[in-house]
Parts: structure tokens; sequence; C-alpha cells
């Protein structure tokens, strides 16, 4: 953990022995072959097909072709140095309505994925749900709908039987905020709805999900750790006023609290709950016994980390540190320091593991703003090490590009640049630097 020189002369920073380098990707943007195999469609399908919805007409049908490469792709983590490989398994390509039989080739391919990476010697680290809902129970009202909690605790119950004497780490959930916030608020992700109200539902059934699939898995032979990926933004006040900073902790339920709370505290913040109408749907949605469910115990959370959130006396967001090529990006490494250091204070001395950080950049190859990102939030991570946190890996957003849901294939975010007209994988510079900091062990 000390600095030590490198050749170049330049201090480095050396993480923890056995640190997990790692990368992530997700499956509906990787994967492909949409129609194969006995795969059902997921919401992402539908919703990629309908006009207008995706830039450019894009859809995930081949996206990166990854369930034909698998072992291209796997030669190309190991010749990386990659010690984890974060991945999602698609629910509709186990299940292809969502319940019921369960499609073996479909298994299989999971399956020979978890046991290449082990053969490459890279720890596999699975989510469970990376917003690709079957289409099948979408059509029974989805998150909407209670039972789903259920449906997908039954199904992480397959894939816990199945895998779980391969897999260490298991993610229940992929970022239950944007499901939230852009599928059911927005609507510019699927399934596209646009109702406050019922995202708030959805939010807590996507809780109830997680927290009935942790229970599943205490429940099974599995003999590695589970928790949830949650999106996560350090709120600031942009400027010194009480107001701004009133705003500021608003923002900060929104944004943070009211998926850590519930979660790690077993609890929905009460000033988050009191923003909630007496008459509000999620009210209802919360019976007795879900914040018990919700708020088991974890072995660890999974941190998504892309940028601060700075918010002025009337509520406004405004951008006070550079973006990326994705516009939402405020890209603030310091913010990854007060996010992780945050979490210690305030939710304990969990485990924790960076499970996406990266930008979007228009660079194809040479992509050094790319490093220059990487590099700065490895040294905030690092800092945060020194200061306590448990930090136990990393895995940079993404492996290579891919499908970029509303925004098609015109953002990339890969450190390994894929040519999608013939699906060529090609390094880009960060991907040369990210071979050494792994090979070093430091940055
Ligand atoms: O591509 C997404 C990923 O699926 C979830 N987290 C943010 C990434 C970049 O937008």
């Amino acid at each position: 953990m000390k600095p030590v020189q490198n050749p170049s002369g330049a201090p480095e920073l050396r993480f923890p022995e056995g640190f997990g380098w790692g990368a992530a990707t997700s499956a509906y943007q990787i994967e492909g072959a949409a129609n194969e195999d006995g795969r059902g469609p997921s919401v992402w399908d539908v919703f990629s097909h309908r006009p207008g919805r995706v830039r450019e007409g894009a859809t995930g049908d081949v996206a990166a072709d990854h369930y034909h490469r698998l072992t291209g792709d796997l030669d190309l983590m190991r010749d990386l140095g990659l010690r984890s490989y974060r991945f999602s398994i698609a629910w509709p390509r186990v299940l292809p309505t969502g319940r019921g039989t369960v499609n073996a080739k479909g298994l299989d391919f999971y399956s020979r994925l978890a046991d290449g990476l082990l053969e490459r010697g890279i720890a596999p680290v699975v989510t469970l749900f990376h917003w690709d809902t079957p289409q099948a129970l979408q059509e029974l009202g989805g998150w909407e709908n209670r039972d789903c909690a259920k449906w997908f605790a039954d199904y992480a119950h397959t894939m816990f039987t199945a895998l779980g004497d391969r897999v260490p780490t298991w993610l229940t959930l992929n970022e239950p905020k944007t499901v939230v916030d852009v599928g059911y608020t927005a609507g510019t992700h699927a399934p596209g709805k646009q109702d406050r109200q019922l995202a708030n539902v959805v939010g807590h059934h996507l809780l109830l999900g997680h927290g009935l699939a942790v229970q599943a898995f205490r429940g099974t032979a599995g003999k590695g750790r589970i928790g949830a990926a949650l999106s996560l933004s350090p709120t600031y006040p942009a400027d010194d006023s009480a107001a701004a900073r009133l705003q500021a902790t608003r923002a900060d339920a929104e944004e943070n609290r009211r998926w850590l709370d519930p979660l790690l505290l077993g609890r929905y913040p009460a000033d988050w709950l009191a923003t909630q109408p007496a008459d509000a749907p999620l009210r209802a949605a919360i019976k007795d016994g879900d914040a018990a469910v919700i708020g088991a115990r974890n072995d660890l959370l999974g941190v998504n980390y892309y940028g601060t959130t700075h918010v002025t006396g009337t509520g406004s967001r405004v951008m006070l540190h550079p973006t990326s090529q994705a516009t939402w990006q405020e890209i603030d490494p310091n913010g990854l320091f007060d996010l992780l250091t945050r979490i210690k204070r305030d939710y304990g001395d969990l485990p924790l593991t960076i499970t996406e950080n990266g930008m979007a950049t228009t660079n194809p190859m040479q992509d050094q703003d790319r490093v220059t990102f990487l590099r700065d939030h490895l040294a905030a991570a690092h800092r945060a090490i020194q200061a306590g946190v448990r930090l136990e890996s990393y895995h940079l957003w993404s492996l290579m590009d891919n499908f970029e849901w509303a925004e098609g294939y015109t953002q990339r975010w890969g450190i390994v640049h894929v040519d999608f007209a013939t699906q060529k994988r090609t390094h880009k510079a960060s991907a040369d630097w990210y071979r050494t900091v792994i090979a070093r062990n430091g940055v």
C-alpha cells in the first residue's frame, strides 16, 4: 500500500495484494443472439424494436455478438490480465417466459462462461438483473406487480443452484435507480413509462426482489457472497447558501439514501418518505415485514460511480466539472473518495466492490481522456483504501464497446474497440494502459 517509485520515476500507488482488477459488461449490451437457442424476449427487445426509441434504430439483436464469440472474449480478458469479470445473466435466456421451464441451452452458456473464467484465473461476478425483464412477465405488469419480486427470487434460486459451486460473488440488481428514473419516469428506457408514482412502486418491488433473492441465497449451498450494485452520486450544494445545502440534502435522499438505507439499515429515510403524499401508491405497496426482508444482511455492496451531483438553492442541477460524451456525467474523481468513505461512515464496514466506473468518449482508439479518467479514479480509490475503506475490487465500465441503451451504438464505453460491422476487437490505448496497471498492481 506504500507509494513506490516506478521506472519512470513517478510515484506509484500500489494496491493491496490480491486486489480484484476487473471489467464489467451486461447481457443485453453485448450478447446478441437475441432469438437463438430458445431465448425469450425481454422488455429491451420489445422497446428497442419500437421506432424512435433508440438512436439510429439500433437494437441488441447482434450487439457485440459475445454469445458466439465467448472463447475469443475469454482469451481477451485473460490477455488483459483481468482477475475479476462482472457479467449479467439474461433472465429470459434462462427462463424464456420468466418462470417455469428452464432453457438448458441458455443455462449452458452461463455455465461455460463461468468455467471459462475460472480456467483463466478470473473470478466471476454475476449480476442477476441488469434491466432485461422477461417480456412475458412485463405483460403481467412486470415490476409493477408485487409478484415479480417472487418470480425474480425463484429465477435467482435457479441460478444459485446451477452456478453456486463456481461463483464467488453475486449481485442481485444493477442500478434499480435507473429503472425507476429512466425506465418509469423519463420513459427513455424500457419499458418506456412516464409515471413517477408507479416508478416508486417499481422501486419498492425491486428492493423486495433483492431481499427475497438474498433469502433464497441463504437457503442454498452456495459458498459465495451476495449484495446489490447501486449507482450512487455524492450530492453537494452548488454554492454556500442555506437553500442550496437543503437542496443537496434532498438530492442525496433521492440519489443515494432511498436505496442505501432500505438495503443496509432496513428502512426508508424518513425525509425521503415524507416527500411521498399520503395517498401515494408506494405507501400501499409497502407491506408489514417488507423492511426486514429488504434489509436482511448483505455480504458486500457494489458501487457504480460515474460522477457527482451539484444542486442550486432552487434544486436545479448544475455541472461544476467536465462532462463526457454522455452529457449526464459530471466527472469528479474526488467524489469517489467522498462516496466510499461516506458509505463506511454511515453504513458500516461493509466490503465494497466498484462494480462500474468509466466514461464515454468520441476518441475511438487513442482514448487518452479515458486513461486520465481511470487513473484519477483509481488514485481516489487508493486514497479511500488508505483511509480504511474495505474496497476489494474495481470493475471498469466497460470491457468492450457495446449497446448503450437509448444511445444505441453512438456512445463508446469500452477499453476494447468493437467494429460492429466485422465484430473485430482491438485494444484501445486504455486497454494497454489497464493491462500494465494490473501487471504492476498499481497506478
Ligand atoms: O451502460 C450503462 C450500464 O448498463 C449501467 N450503468 C451505466 C452504464 C453507462 O451508461
